[in-house]
């Protein structure tokens, strides 16, 4: 062993094959360690995954605690952990009041597969590796996305493993383990006192079955769940992220992979999207139309159809003849554009951008050293090499505003079939044996693929703006890190009431591995939605992250007003919440951005100690104040939502009506507040986010049941990296003591007593320079609230309200 100071290095012998093994542990600062196994003289060096860990881990110093012929046990400076290494054979332990092991498997597959007309020759031979984990005391594993499953991972041992490798899969089969569009390998392990994660770096297919063994209460025998990890090539790069609570482990997997990009704020609005609105007139009435019914949107979006034969980055002429007239009369009314850019590149040498790309060397190639061709929306295509960073830099700048004909600063973009999407491929994608820059095969990379393309995307919309502006970008595929770079959907999921049923815990794995902006098309893409689903499934989607209306081009349209005025109604009334509710969501993504905590929640990120949390996945937490369980099921008038908690109080946001914590209720459309959050909302209903943001700000005080609470707001111009770079942005913190205030004049009882007279004076104290007003009140005694109408406080003043009964 050597002693390093990036760790602690072992060389290891397989006992099988005698094949010799470099063991790398790295204790990392902030409770993450970081174990790397590669073979010392491989016959070809083995793929390393770059660009998805933002920074270089800092690593602790390592001491040796016991030494033996055998094993080593090291600790370091944070005192509660320890690592316990065996060598022959292999095992490693990490130790705090639990323990994890890891157990090396390094073995061998096949050097020919065949599937279906497919053969895949494994030029390198068989390149397997995988790990098992057992993790003490677990009984409750999270993550691994992308699956149309559960939140809860399942017991595998009864059939398929998990699958993590990038497929575009059309109205996919639900429950299935096998994969979809994008993957992050990370397993989020939970239970009451402790968190803990087990990231997986490696871009190849992968396999993880789970196996978990209940505790034997009698025998006091803890839970445990066995994990074995197995990829088809690259080396084992596994961090273990201790916790030890929820909201550490997302700040130590920010801290590896990157936290979520601060989204401009349009992008948090309402996107209506279709396959396809067919030309300029059309984009036009389907605008007119929400200013017609007054209902706010954002974002109108162009799906393939728009282009001149599937060339991305041309306009079909005849359909859009003027498209930077329609970006501009758009953004008269603030809003914007997004087009579709697929990774594929019609095969046509008399297009400036294919021989560009072709004689840039920026295209994929086959085993023989041709560039690789296969089937997508124009027939014959290219794929570019997203994984070159020539080709990516070449990629931006197609999106420059000179070079992207008929582009504005208002135009954003969308990637889709980037898994890669090949018609004629294995599995509908690329061949494993297609060769990437650096001599890489695809199979090392496959599942970087979208991940690349988004990033290449996102840095052209950063670049054509000379560096100022935020981007937009929506990516089917995605990786570990794509957080980093956009949002992401569910890809083609179908109008039924299961699909709208599984989008709440797709959303919330998403969540949970980090990519935070994420949605589910509302409606359904494939068929078509009877009016109610549609209607629910507006109701479930305003209180999720990515908010888009979508529909496949063989499905009838479904714009909002299209079902009658009880059914237009309904869905204005929601997207009008949601954009009332924009200054909260806009401050989670701050948080999101700064700290790792993702918007929407699993109900035991905010009950870590609550078993009763830990299998709930019909319901979540939007932040730590709201509490939404959307209806997914036809023709109820009552859904059951589980208020958890038992010292918590819980405000329902309609009737303002309290509830105990720690019992189950059955209501309309439950949405709660939970007591002691603050949650600012904007008043009135604007056409788009920025008239929204001009609007004045309401604040709601949820008093918890020692009668305080507190909340934050975060504030800046919605589109600009200038909170960065320049520090322009506002941050408010609001803290309501009603203590306090029981001191002065006894007026809030708590909020299950009663208020026993209605409250008569209101002063302030403000900073200097705040304008006079004249506040108005309104007490309504059955559900003990107080509204104090017309403040006029600047919100990025200092200022104190003091309340007294009259
Ligand atoms: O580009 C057409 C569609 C798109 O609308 C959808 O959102 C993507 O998921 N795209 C898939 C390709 C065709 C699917 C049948």
């Amino acid at each position: 062993m050597v002693l390093t100071e990036k760790g602690a290095r072992f060389e290891l012998l397989e006992p099988d094959k005698q094949t010799k093994l470099l063991l790398s542990v790295s204790p990392c600062k902030n409770d993450t360690v970081r174990i790397l196994i590669d073979e010392p003289q491989p016959i070809k060096a083995r793929y390393r995954v770059p660009d998805v860990i933002t920074g270089e881990p800092q690593c602790e110093q390592l001491r040796v605690e016991r030494q033996s012929e055998d094993s080593v046990t090291l600790s370091w400076s944070s005192g509660r952990h320890r690592l316990c290494v065996w060598r022959f054979p292999f095992r490693l332990e990490i130790l705090c009041e639990d323990e994890v092991m890891l157990h090396d498997e390094h073995g061998g597959l096949l050097w020919k597969e065949t599937f279906r007309q497919f053969v895949d020759i494994k030029a390198s031979g068989p390149s397997s590796i995988g790990a098992d984990l057992c993790l003490h005391g677990f009984s409750h594993v999270y993550g691994l996305p992308e699956h149309a499953d559960g939140l809860q991972l399942r017991d595998t041992r009864d059939g398929d493993p998990y699958r993590l490798y990038n497929l575009d899969v059309f109205a996919y089969d639900l429950y299935s383990r096998l994969g979809l569009y994008g993957s992050v390998p990370l397993l989020v392990a939970h239970k009451a006192d402790r968190t803990l994660g087990v990231f997986w770096l490696n871009a190849s297919e992968t396999f993880v079955n789970d196996g978990q063994t209940p505790p034997v209460k009698r025998k006091r025998v803890e839970p445990q769940t066995d994990v074995h990890w197995l990829s088809e090539s690259g080396v084992i790069d596994c961090m273990v992220l201790l916790g030890p609570g929820p909201q550490q482990l997302f700040t130590q997997y920010g801290q590896l992979t990157g936290y979520q990009a601060l989204p401009p704020l349009f992008a948090l609005g309402y996107h209506q999207c279709r396959w396809n609105y067919d030309d300029e007139a059309d984009v036009k009435a389907v605008d007119a139309g929400f200013d017609r019914h007054d209902i706010p949107y954002d974002v109108i979006w162009l799906d393939i159809e728009h282009t001149d034969g599937k060339r991305y980055f041309t306009w079909d002429s005849a359909l859009f003849p003027e498209p930077a007239g329609l970006q501009r009369h758009l953004e008269k009314k603030k809003r914007k554009l997004v087009v579709i850019t697929d990774p594929h590149i019609k095969v046509d040498p008399d297009w400036s951008l294919c021989r560009e790309a072709r004689d840039g060397g920026h295209l994929v190639k086959n085993r023989e050293g041709h560039i690789y061709k296969g089937s997508c929306w124009p027939g014959e295509s290219y794929y570019l090499d997203f994984s070159s960073p020539d080709t990516r830099a070449w990629y931006s700048r197609c999106f420059g505003l000179d070079k992207y004909k008929g582009s504005t600063p208002s135009l954003f973009v969308w990637n889709d079939m980037n898994e890669p999407s090949v018609f004629d491929g294995p599995e509908q994608t690329m061949p494993k044996d297609a060769v990437h820059c650096g001599g890489w095969e695809h199979r090392e990379l496959h599942n970087l693929y979208g991940f690349y393309q988004h990033m290449a995307t996102a840095e052209g919309l950063i670049t054509r703006s000379g560096g100022s502006e935020r981007p937009f970008v929506l990516s089917r595929s995605f990786f570990a890190g794509s957080q980093r770079l956009g949002a992401v959907w569910t890809g083609d999921n179908v109008a039924s009431w299961e699909y709208l049923s599984i989008s709440i815990p797709m959303l919330l794995s998403l969540s949970v591995t980090g990519i935070a902006f994420c949605g589910a098309d509302v409606g359904g893409f494939v068929q078509d939605p009877e009016p109610e689903l549609l209607v629910r499934w507006y109701q479930a989607a305003a209180l999720q992250p990515f908010f888009r209306g979508h529909s496949a081009k063989w499905t009838k349209r479904r714009e909002p007003w299209l079902f009658g005025e009880k059914v237009t109604a309904a869905i204005r009334t929601v997207i009008q919440e949601r954009y009332c509710l924009l200054p909260y969501w806009y401050t989670l993504f701050h948080l999101a951005h700064t700290s790792g905590l993702p918007p929407l929640r699993p109900l035991w990120v905010e009950f870590p100690g609550e078993q009763s949390t830990f299998t709930v996945d019909n319901q979540y937490m939007i932040g730590g104040a709201l509490l939404a369980r959307p209806v997914t099921d036809p023709h109820v008038q009552e859904v059951k939502v589980l208020l958890p908690g038992s010292g918590e109080v819980w405000y329902d946001v309609h009737s303002t009506k309290a509830h105990k914590g720690g019992q189950t209720l059955s209501l309309p459309v439950p949405v709660f507040q939970r007591g002691g959050s603050v949650v600012c909302r904007s008043t009135g209903s604007g056409s788009c986010t920025a008239e929204q943001q001009q609007l004045p700000l309401s604040i709601t005080v949820a008093l918890n049941s020692l009668g305080a609470a507190d909340g934050e707001l975060y504030l800046d111009d919605g589109h600009s990296f200038s909170y960065r770079d320049r520090k322009a942005f506002c941050l408010r913190r609001f803290s309501i003591n009603l203590i306090q205030i029981i001191l002065y004049n006894e007026l809030f009882a708590l909020p299950s007593s009663n208020i026993k007279t209605s409250p008569s004076t209101c002063t302030f104290s403000l900073s200097p320079g705040a304008k006079d007003s004249s506040p108005a009140f309104e007490y309504t005694e059955t559900c003990c609230r107080l509204t104090v109408n017309h403040l006029e406080l600047p919100v990025a003043m200092d200022w104190e309200i003091q309340i007294q009964e009259g």
